[in-house]
């Protein structure tokens, strides 16, 4: 089949339109789900879970690149049991399903690697028009945590450090003049240190107003969720908390619903 002909049917822009309406009324939590950690049931169970306690969307993946099988049959199962927005969250190519409702079409804007760059991105646009999924455009960034994390690792990075907010900006008017529409600072899953509060501020201060500042990595209690949307980030990550303390997702998202 020629590639032009695939996924002919124009994709409708669902999950940005549902991000953009709940965001005018409150900042948002995106519950990550990392399909190698738990059975396809479990993350289902998760997903509704979280639902109930307001969460407003599942990302799913991981800095491993999870096998198919399992990245497949996870998104089903919380689909099965939910109606609340899958977005996929890939390392790689690899990390596509046509069973979700959209993708972070994103570039790993301080990585020094061609393959986080761009190489995965053009191997993965065929599969996304031909899965019909709804890309939303991210620029991902990594930052300092204290520690190597493995999306750190993995990507190839040169961490921005914590002291330089403006380093930050740098990147962040870049992703803006390329016509992102996310930005993700991210400390890295199970991070020392989640992202500073002065880089998260300077970050959302040159962001245009129909931009989302999405921050994540190391968050683990309500009062630091609080602190980041107050700095002003849109959207906040969790991942691992929910795996150790469910009691304090739930006053995690409560928090961050107090706008
Ligand atoms: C990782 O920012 C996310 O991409 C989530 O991090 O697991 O530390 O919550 P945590």
């Amino acid at each position: 089949m020629k590639l032009f002909r695939l996924g002919r049917k124009k994709v409708k822009p669902r999950v940005f339109r549902y991000i953009k309406k709940k965001r005018k009324s409150k900042p948002l939590h995106f519950t990550l789900i990392d399909p190698d950690k738990q059975k396809p049931q479990e993350a289902a169970a998760l997903a509704l879970k979280v639902k109930e306690w307001g969460s407003d969307a599942i990302m799913v993946g991981g800095s491993h690149a999870a096998q198919m099988v399992f990245l497949n049959d996870t998104i089903k199962a919380i689909k099965e049991k939910t109606d609340i927005p899958i977005i996929l969250f890939p390392s790689s190519h690899s990390g596509i399903s046509p069973y979700a409702d959209s993708v972070f079409f994103m570039s790993l804007l301080n990585s020094r690697s061609p393959q986080y760059l761009i190489e995965e991105q053009v191997k993965g646009s065929v599969l996304v028009k031909g899965y019909g999924l709804e890309p939303l455009p991210m620029a991902y960034l990594i930052v300092e945590s204290g520690s190597m994390t493995s999306a750190a690792w993995s990507g190839d990075v040169k961490p921005l450090p914590r002291e330089k907010p403006e380093f930050a900006v740098a990147y962040v008017l870049a992703a803006k003049y390329l016509g992102m529409k996310f930005i993700y600072l991210e400390a890295g899953s199970g991070a020392e240190h989640p992202v500073p509060n002065e880089m998260i501020a300077a970050a959302k201060k040159n962001m245009d107003k129909d931009m989302f500042l999405i921050v994540g990595g190391g968050i683990r209690d309500d009062k630091t969720a609080r602190e980041k949307v107050k700095a002003g980030a849109d959207i906040i990550v969790t991942g691992t908390i929910a795996e150790k303390n469910s009691d304090m997702l739930r006053k995690i998202i409560k928090a961050i619903k107090k706008g």
